[in-house]
């Protein structure tokens, strides 16, 4: 291949956004290292890779490679390889429920009169979790209810004995099979030590054994941190209803202060939204040249705030490096989880600022203004101050045309409310399209991205074959950004799905892939899915549904914990990308075939997205059969729009649309 032609491949690999292709080629010409430069020159360890590494102890690491079949203590390479994804998935749960604790001791804080910014939004919510969380509501202010949710909420991390409150909001046949098998949480927090503990040095040596507690571990993040994270979000800052907005780079303005937010938590962000509408601070913003403020988003922290407040999305995940090379951005303000530290060196060759604000998470080289929740809306003030007073020290700003629309915030307390009204809320219509085959079933497709793959490639691929194949999809994460980007979450889209689904979605008014929110709004789809098993009709446990997991591009061991916790509730779940136990077929076994047999559901990890599809869509069709429900018939509601490959719903296909 001449070299000219296989930069172009080369290029044409990296992403399918045009708006990072376009950055691409900036970096490239001006020499700046992204993630997607460091991923071509950092080959993965391939012993590490598949899980075959162990680093546990100072024996080693033992790398069982060739010959090397166990480690200096025997550990085989199924323990070995089991270990590794426990850990993962410890660390990933540990992420996720540690940002729930941060959630709920805000609540407490302002329930108590001490984090004066923050007030109860949703107090319906509030009463509906103070139920689930056997607080008494009755005849008692929101106030004091709060308090005894936070308080309750708080003692599910330390709960040594007994179940997770929220268990019993699984199905009860659900429960039945996680008691049966012992793996029903406990605390939160013990579940994540003691996964440490186990996969320490010389402990737990039975692969299946060391699964079975790292799906408890899962479980508890799901049914617990990450479950008790999005309700106190929602109590806080208001459940989430339909909003329209715009994603990617023609988010930023060149006349505005661009104040991109980063990371995951909303508790800050929420208040530079709201502190960006202070007419002092848009004076100020005037003052230095700047016809305003500007606020866009990356990752989960945009999900939260696109959700609630209808904030842009820039980008996901491996947007954050080009976005600092647009020279438009005047302050990048990053809380946790998911922010490179390469961030800080991009930003060295631009006027933009890299402010970290969590006590959890410095970033050596950034200015740090901790956030404090007492004090929260000053310090929201004083960043949005950083950041215009950095607008005049702008160069030369680039930024690619690319935007789309989106409609997001399909909260499950909404879906349910649009299938029924506010008399009849109820997962009936959903059910009932499922069983006439109208609808062939749904699919949750989330996660990260990948410098692996191309970008947004897998997740694109995946959503519009399942639409087209007449699969609901709900969409949360990385996933959803990357949707967004794409105009998948716009009614256009109906073009392009199976009739099927398009008559229901039209019937209801709902797009075909509905946006639920970031990673830890994943349990919002448990929520729908426990709702739509109990709703009766089809079956009676989430393993009986004709539904299916993706995370196409994941990258996190946070994606490890969620897929694992979807598919111990019984949702049969693919993983993109190459697999983290390849080195074990045994463990590939356990997970798959095994927890078939113990969880009603298969964790996959299949680098063909097609085989992956595929895959899905037998498995949907046989739950459909088990079910005995009406056989799938795509012809049964009139012809679908064919779908070409490659056929993207990038901006320039459909009809830019302006928004500016
Ligand atoms: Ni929490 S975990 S890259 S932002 S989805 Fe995006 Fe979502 Fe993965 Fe991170």
């Amino acid at each position: 291949m001449s070299e000219e032609k296989e930069t172009k491949a080369k290029k044409k690999s990296t992403s399918i956004d045009p708006a990072v292709l376009e950055m691409m080629e900036k970096a490239e010409a001006e020499g700046i290292s992204t993630a997607f430069s460091r991923a071509d020159e950092t080959k993965p360890c391939p012993i590490g890779h598949e899980g075959s590494c162990c680093k546990h102890c100072h024996m080693g690491p033992c790398r069982l490679t060739g010959k090397t079949t166990v480690g200096i203590c025997g550990a085989t390479k199924e323990t070995v390889v089991a270990r590794n994804l426990a850990r993962m998935t410890a660390a990933g749960a540990a992420a996720h429920s540690d940002h729930g604790r941060g959630m709920a001791m805000t609540l407490l804080a302002a329930a108590e009169g001490e984090a004066p910014d923050y007030q109860v939004k949703d107090e319906k919510k509030l009463r509906v979790v103070a139920h689930y969380l056997d607080v008494p509501e009755q005849g008692r202010s929101k106030e004091e209810v709060a308090v005894d949710v936070a308080k309750v909420a708080l003692a599910e991390f330390g709960r040594q004995e007994g179940e997770l409150l929220y268990v019993r909001r699984a199905p009860a046949k659900r429960q039945e099979i996680w008691r049966k098998l012992g793996i029903v949480p406990r605390g939160i927090d013990r579940e994540i030590v003691e996964t440490l503990h186990r996969t320490h040095v010389g402990n737990d040596q039975d692969a299946e054994h060391i699964l079975d507690h790292a799906m408890r571990n899962a479980l508890a993040d799901g049914w617990g941190g990450s479950m008790l994270s999005t309700d106190i979000s929602d109590i806080i800052f208001g459940t989430p209803g339909p909003v329209a907005a715009s994603a990617n780079f023609g988010t930023l303005r060149e006349d505005e202060v661009n104040v991109v937010i980063h990371g995951h938590e909303p508790t800050l962000s929420e208040l530079i939204v709201a502190a960006a509408d202070d007419p002092e601070i848009v004076e100020y913003a005037k003052s230095k040249g700047a016809k305003g403020i500007n606020l866009t988003g990356i990752c989960c922290t945009a999900n939260e705030i696109l959700m609630r407040q209808g904030v842009p999305l820039l980008g996901n995940f491996l947007s954050q490096e080009l976005a600092v090379l647009t020279g438009a951005v005047d302050a990048m303000v990053v809380d946790i989880q998911c922010i490179f530290q390469g961030l800080v060196e991009v930003a060295e060759n631009y006027h933009t600022k890299i402010i970290t604000t969590s006590a959890k998470a410095k970033i050596t080289g950034a200015m740090h203004i901790e956030f404090h929740e007492d004090r929260a809306m000053e310090i929201a003030k004083q960043i949005l101050c950083t950041a215009i007073d950095n607008y005049p020290n702008r160069g030369k700003v680039y930024i690619p045309d690319v935007q789309d629309r989106l409609v997001a915030g399909f909260s499950h307390e909404y879906i349910s409310y649009m299938l029924g009204g506010s008399l009849r809320e109820s997962f009936r219509p959903l059910n009932d399209a499922i069983m006439m085959g109208r609808i062939r079933g749904a699919a949750g497709v989330v996660g990260c991205n990948n410098p692996r793959t191309t970008h947004d490639d897998p997740h694109l691929y995946v959503v519009k074959e399942l639409i087209k194949n007449d699969v609901l999809v709900v969409t949360t994460g990385c996933n959803a950004i990357a949707c967004a980007k794409q105009g998948l979450l716009t009614p256009e889209v109906m073009d392009h799905c199976g009739a099927g689904l398009r008559e229901i979605c039209q019937t209801i008014g709902i797009p075909p892939v509905l946006h639920m929110g970031s990673c830890v709004d994943n349990t919002r789809i448990l929520t729908v899915i426990s709702q739509s098993a109990t709703e009766g009709g089809l079956g009676e446990d989430i393993s009986d549904l004709p539904v299916a997991g993706f995370a196409p591009e994941w990258m996190s061991e946070k994606a490890i914990s969620i897929g694992m916790y979807f598919v111990a509730s019984g949702v049969t779940t693919w993983m993109g990308g190459t697999s983290p136990v390849a080195g074990s077929e045994e463990v590939v076994r356990i997970i798959s075939e095994g927890w078939k047999q113990k969880v009603g559901a298969a964790y996959y990890f299949e680098p063909d997205t097609e085989k992956a599809v595929k895959e899905a869509l037998e498995h949907i069709d046989a739950k459909r059969k088990a079910l005995k429900l009406e056989e799938y018939s795509p012809k049964k509601y009139a012809q679908s729009k064919t779908y070409l490959p490659g056929d993207y719903f990038a901006p320039e296909k459909h009809g830019a649309y302006s928004l500016k």
